[in-house]
């Protein structure tokens, strides 16, 4: 049967304060048709306005990955400049991810490549399950990264490992990608990296939101600006905190004794 969006590109549920986008196109490894990176920059934008969402995971459906990048079939399609400017001006997710003050979770399976990965570095927290692949291949394709890659991966993994990436175009390990950074955790196996995610999302989510947007944007900044401007904003967001009802009542109960539980370990050691 033709590739026909029949289905949706992606799938979004709302459960406990996660907001869970799934993109959808498992024949194809999740590949980044127009329609899906259009639904995909409509869905964030939807979650960061709902005020039930605290923590947005990003996962991929079906067997073989989590994106094996942009539909390289509809690439063969866009003849001029024009045409491309508008496809990157109408759904640009990386723009779209960048908009979203919410923290992000990927939860990264099997091929994680190209666009994939883009998406991947504009999360917040990138957790892998031991089979996770991941590369840049734009190069061998007469392009470069063009959601985010060359800017974020660097920030990420350091300019050395991310230049030899880039050029390179050489496929990198779960285990790989633990050594140098690029994911944070890596579980045991499939099925524990699903669990893992929403374990950990889960305790994001009970935390104060506020207190999580603030704590996104100072340390975000901190790879963008200087040391003395990141340290003002940093004690501006930290003064803005002392008054919110959320601050308070989390020193009530840390005075009563009643929000002393750790969070859970299962995900922070998993790999090594
Ligand atoms: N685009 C379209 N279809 C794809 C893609 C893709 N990126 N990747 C896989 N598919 C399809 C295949 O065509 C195939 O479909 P079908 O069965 O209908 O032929 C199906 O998925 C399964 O793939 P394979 O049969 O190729 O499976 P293999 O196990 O042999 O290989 C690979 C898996 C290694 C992942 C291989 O499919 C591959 O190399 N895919 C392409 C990976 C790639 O080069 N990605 C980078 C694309 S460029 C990019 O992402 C630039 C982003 C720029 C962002 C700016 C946007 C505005």
């Amino acid at each position: 049967m033709p590739e026909a969006e029949s289905v949706e590109p992606i799938l979004v549920d709302r459960t406990a304060g996660i907001g869970w986008i799934r993109l959808n196109r498992p024949r194809q490894i999740n590949a980044l048709s127009l329609a899906l990176r259009s639904d995909f920059c409509t869905a964030l934008a939807e979650l960061q306005a709902d005020r039930d969402v605290h923590v947005i995971v990003i996962s991929g459906n079906g067997e073989r990955g989590f994106c094996a990048g942009a539909d390289i079939k509809e690439f063969a399609e866009v003849h001029s400049l024009t045409e491309a400017r508008q496809a990157r001006a109408v759904v640009s997710w990386s723009a779209a991810m960048e908009r979203v003050t919410k923290p992000i979770i990927a939860a990264i399976h099997g091929y994680c490549l190209g666009g994939g990965l883009e998406i991947a570095l504009g999360c917040d927290i990138r957790m892998a399950s031991p089979d996770a692949v991941f590369g840049l291949p734009e190069i061998t394709l007469g392009q470069i990264p063009g959601g985010g890659g060359t800017q974020r991966l660097a920030r990420i993994i350091g300019l050395g490992r991310a230049m030899d990436m880039v050029l390179t175009a050489e496929r990198m390990s779960a285990l790989e990608a633990k050594s140098c950074g690029l994911v944070t955790r890596v579980s045991e196996s499939r099925d524990a990296l699903e669990y893992d995610v929403r374990t950990l999302a889960s305790a994001l989510a009970s935390r104060g939101s506020a207190a999580l947007a603030f704590a996104k944007e100072a340390t975000k900044a901190s790879t963008d600006v200087d040391l003395p401007s990141g340290l003002r904003l940093e004690g501006d967001l930290f003064t803005l905190l002392m008054s919110t009802p959320e601050r308070m009542a989390a020193a009530k109960a840390f005075q009563n004794k009643s929000n002393r539980a750790p969070l859970p370990l299962t995900a922070a050691v998993a790999g090594g």
